[in-house]
């Protein structure tokens, strides 16, 4: 079902899920270190993502969950079981997806999730860290004359329900008087469907979202992003407030992977990097110290996500890279060391 909405009336992602978290009957209460412990007797992490978006999560022909925020619950399962293959996936859709991990129904959302304050105060969940710094774009046929949004005259833009993105661009267009209608959507299938069959003549989202759904597209060539991003979107996963420890655990999955990357420490390099002298280095796979055992997690359990998954750097180019069909230039999400803004506390 697709709904239009002028511009006055973007809906507010955090409202929505709200409602449905009072609808699922109430909040799971987090204790720290309960959810780490759930999961290992359970044997399996419960990840939330996304219900299909090539490159960041979607199954691949074989059925098997592939993607850039899927390879985060394999690096998750990879540092707690040593296999990065005991994750159940289960796929939410941008309304839903709070609620789920409100109910208990995931251990940890790993879904093309912006980070705000409203998601963390009113929805009691967190966000450990940024796997993705993102920002909201605009997809449109390349035969349409407007080469920003600031030029659109009298057109549809297709947006997602639930999302920050409907949000932005209901504030940016009467911001800037821009005549565009808001379309808005359940599903980002739904979305990318009115806009291929030009019920909509533009179509917005994070730009990262824009690359996967326009490689899906019969004839990607004929689809331009356009150069304006017009928010912040940092993406990364979401838990629950009140379990410390998990969310610790979580963030440090992804320091780790950065450590590894800043120091060299790759799936190739990896068997070199157990014997290596340098302290760092050292600590970082275990050689030196434990630094796995106050996370509840082994001494080698940067070995594990490192050999099994790879390092940022790796994950990043395997899934969405500029040599893949989404071609994403790497961009913000470069080390800090090398031009971008991800950057890591040291392992120490
Ligand atoms: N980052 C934004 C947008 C996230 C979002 O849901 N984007 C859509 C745009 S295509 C999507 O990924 N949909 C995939 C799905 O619902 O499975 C947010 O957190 O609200």
């Amino acid at each position: 079902m697709t709904s239009r909405t002028t511009v006055s009336a973007g809906s507010l992602a955090v409202a929505g899920a709200s409602l449905l978290v009072a609808l699922s009957g109430g909040l799971a209460e987090a204790q720290t270190g309960t959810t780490l412990k759930a999961v290992k007797d359970r044997g399996t992490l419960n990840c939330g993502v996304s219900e299909g978006l090539a490159g960041f999560s979607a199954k691949n022909d074989k059925g098997t969950w592939t993607g850039f925020d899927v390879d985060f619950c394999r690096a998750m399962a990879a540092a707690i079981f040593d296999d990065p293959s005991k994750v159940k996936y289960v796929p939410l859709n941008a309304e839903k997806r709070f609620a789920a991990l409100q109910a208990g129904e995931i251990d940890v959302l790993s879904r093309n999730s912006t980070w705000t304050l409203a998601r963390e105060t009113s929805l009691k969940i967190v966000f450990p860290a940024v796997t993705y710094f993102d920002g909201q774009g605009f997809m449109v046929r390349k035969t349409m004359s407007a080469q920003s949004p600031l030029e659109f005259e009298n057109v549809k833009v297709c947006v997602q329900d639930g999302t920050t993105n409907a949000r932005n661009a209901a504030d940016y267009f009467r911001a800037n008087d821009v005549k565009a209608t808001l379309m808005t959507t359940a599903s980002a299938r739904e979305a990318v469907k009115a806009y291929e069959e030009g019920r909509c003549e533009v179509f917005t989202s994070d730009v990262s979202q824009l690359h996967a759904e326009r490689a899906g597209l019969g004839k990607p060539g004929d689809h331009a992003i356009l150069p304006d991003v017009i928010s912040k979107e940092p993406l990364g996963p979401a838990v629950r407030q009140g379990d410390d420890a998990w969310a610790l655990l979580v963030k440090w999955v992804h320091f780790a992977m950065l450590d590894a990357e800043e120091l060299g420490v790759t799936s190739q390099t990896l068997d070199k990097a157990l014997k290596s002298e340098r302290p760092e280095v050292r600590r970082l796979v275990g050689t030196d110290g434990d630094l796995g055992k106050e996370l509840g997690l082994t001494k080698d359990w940067v070995v594990r996500i490192v050999r099994h998954v790879g390092t940022y750097g790796e994950v990043f180019e395997r899934n969405v890279g500029t040599e893949t069909p989404l071609g994403i230039p790497r961009g913000l999400n470069h080390l800090w060391s090398t031009g971008g803004i991800q950057y890591a506390p040291p392992l120490q």
